[in-house]
This record gives C-alpha cells, structure tokens and sequence, in this order.
C-alpha cells in the first residue's frame, strides 16, 4: 500500500513537473505590447519568399511564392510539396514574380481565384492579372484579366495587390517600374491603381473612361510601389500604402481619379545623394499622405483588426515592413493616424500581413527559407 501510495505520488510529481515545463515554455514565448500580449507561433517553414496567402473556406491555404509557384497549405499546415499547375507565364526577375492571391467575394459560388504577376510581354515584362478555377491541383479557366502596358526590363516597383471593395469592383496596384516620370501619365498603367469589374472589363465610372490618350483603367495616379492595400471595414475606402525612395514610405487612402504626388512630390530624397526630388513636400492639387515613414521602414502587406481575439487593437491598421523587420500598429482615428507601435523589431522581414477567418493574425516572412506565424492572443 504505501508503495503503491509512493508511485502514485510520483506519477502526479513527474506530471506536474513536465505541465510545468509546457506551461514555461509557452510563457517564455509570450510577447508583451503596449495594449495586447500575444504570441508568435511558427505555423509552416521551407516557403521561399512567399509574397501572399488567401484562406480557402474548407481551411487550407492558398500561398504565392516570387519565383512563380502557387502552392496549397493544409488544414494542418503541411506544405503540398506540388505547385498548382496551369498558371499562365510568370517572369521571376529581381523584384518581380508571383504577387498577391485573393479569393473573389462570392468564392463560395463561382469558385474564382484571381492572382497578381509579372507576365511576359512585346517590350519586356510588367505587372499582370488573371483568375482561375482550382479544380484538384490544377488552375483551369484560366482569363487574364489585365496586362500592364508598356512593357519594360526594369526589375523593379511591381505593385501586385489585389483587393476587391465591397461593392465587388477589382483594385490592382502597380508600381512605377523603377521609372518614376511613368507615374504622372496617364497614358501609362505604371504608378497607379487600376480599377476594374471583376471579369475584367472596364467600370463606366472610371475617372480617366472620356480623357482622350489616357488609359481607361487607371483609377489614380502618381504612386510610387503599392505592396499593401486593404479595404477599411467600415467606410469601405481602399487603403494603400507604398515605398518611399530614401524615406517617405506612406499610408494613403485611395479616391477616384486623384494624384498622389509622385514623383513630384515625396518626403523621401534620392537614395545615396540626399537630394531633393520633385519640388518638394506639398504641392495644391497633389494628394498628402496620412502617414509618412522618414527613414523608410519598407512595408509590405496590411491589414485592418477584425474579429473578437484582439479587442485592444480593434480597428488598428497592422503594416509588415521589410527593410524594416517589424509589425508596425498604428492607431486611428477616422483617417487620422495617432500613433504608432513597432512589433516584431529585427525578427524577419515580413512581406505580407492577413486577418484570417478564425480571427488570428497571419504574417509572411520574406526569406528565401520563408515562414507563415500566427499571432495568438494572450489574456492578461
Ligand atoms: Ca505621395
């Protein structure tokens, strides 16, 4: 008896002891922040330089990677070793290759997949969309949808955000193409977002549809490189935000048929000389940032806080940085920014940030041995 009272004893010891230990190590990975503990969980390794991920409804995951693969996560988070097959050409040259995956609003119905890239073309190659139906491992029905124009060499300033509003018009952006006098014609696609239906066609309400010699799917003008973009939940408005030169990265809200100054105006200056470019900070008629990154932190993806597992950052605009190696949050107030706290720092540069539909935080590293985290609450 009292040996059996021994081993009993001992069993509730070693298990406690080894709860213990599962209990430290989650507690040792417990990040604290101003408003919200939470934790940074590894979800998936070996993905290189993944650029952006769509949620399908039955739990899997749709993730891009820049050298041109589509790949398909589980529910579990293993990696299918196989890309999806049936993509049309993707150019992976410097800065460019596959961008951004979304799934159309009605996903559900019509099963559409729409996918952002570097296509080949007369001229050189440029930022390019189509969609698809994934039927196995495999895209079918492939349409593209848009093709920038002209085509250039540049490996550089691509855009490649998709975002659908909610009224289901189409928002592709795009970067200038390393050529920054690009963004201020509007017989150009380079430095805008275009604005589309979501087969393609162009919307009668496009601001630039009757100027003559511009092209009918601009819907702004005078934007540097756009790598995130999200619509606000509540007022519906397209957010962007885009790379500076050296400094002046910026956070804009996106309205028909305006300019956003660049290269004309900007708070960044020439990489390595420091000298001016454009005129200067403000111009009338020229459209001002809600935020302006000086030095540039280099952010990449974004998203708006949604669902019941962060209420103190409810609202909060969450910004990936690359140079920078940081989650930025900033505060808001309308399209006030109030301030701003720096999560993340010197942890990996991340290149796409997500809401998923369990309500956590997904984040994408941009490593040639690339993750996918999640961020998990922690109550207080
Ligand atoms: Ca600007």
């Amino acid at each position: 008896m009292r040996v059996q009272i021994f081993r009993t004893l001992q069993i509730l010891l070693i298990g406690t002891a080894a709860c213990f230990n599962t209990w430290a190590q989650d507690r040792s990975s417990v990040i604290s922040s101003e408003k919200q503990a939470f934790r940074l969980v590894t979800l998936l390794n070996g993905l290189e330089n993944p650029w952006s991920l769509a949620f399908l409804p039955d739990g899997q995951m749709l993730v891009t990677e820049r050298a041109g693969r589509l790949r398909l996560v589980s529910q579990d988070f293993k990696l299918n070793p196989k890309p999806i097959d049936g993509l049309p050409e993707v150019v992976a040259q410097g800065q460019g290759g596959l961008f951004d995956v979304v799934l159309h609003p009605q996903y559900a119905q019509n099963g559409w997949i729409y996918w952002a890239y570097n296509a080949p073309g007369q001229g050189g190659w440029g930022t390019a969309m189509a969609r698809g139906k994934l039927q196995g491992h495999r895209m079918t029905d492939v349409q593209v949808l848009f093709s920038m124009q002209p085509k250039t060499r540049s490996s550089h300033h691509f855009g490649g955000r998709i975002v659908f509003d909610q009224a289901g018009f189409l928002y592709l952006t795009l970067g200038d193409r390393g050529d920054k006098d690009r963004a201020q014609k509007l017989n150009d696609h380079a430095g805008s977002v275009i604005r589309l239906h979501d087969d393609g066609r162009v919307p009668e309400d496009n601001p630039f549809v009757k100027r003559e010699g511009a092209l009918a799917e601009k819907w702004t003008l005078g934007n540097r490189n756009m790598q995130g973009a999200a619509v606000h939940p509540q007022t519906g408005q397209l957010w962007t935000h885009e790379h500076g030169p050296q400094g002046g990265d910026e956070v804009n809200v996106m309205r028909s048929g305006l300019n956003y100054g660049w290269p004309v105006i900007t708070y960044g200056v020439n990489y390595g000389l420091g000298t001016k470019i454009g005129v200067g900070q403000a111009k009338v008629g020229l459209e001002q940032p809600l935020h302006a990154w000086v030095p540039s932190i280099a952010p990449s993806g974004m998203a708006f806080v949604s669902g019941s597992h962060f209420p103190q950052w409810q609202g909060n605009l969450l910004v990936g940085a690359l140079r920078g190696q940081m989650l930025v949050r900033l505060t808001l107030d309308g399209e006030k920014v109030l301030g701003e706290e720096r999560l993340l720092q010197g942890r990996s540069r991340l290149r796409d940030v997500r809401m998923g539909p369990d309500g956590f935080v997904y984040l994408l590293t941009d490593e040639a041995q690339g993750a996918l985290l999640r961020l998990e609450p922690v109550k207080p």
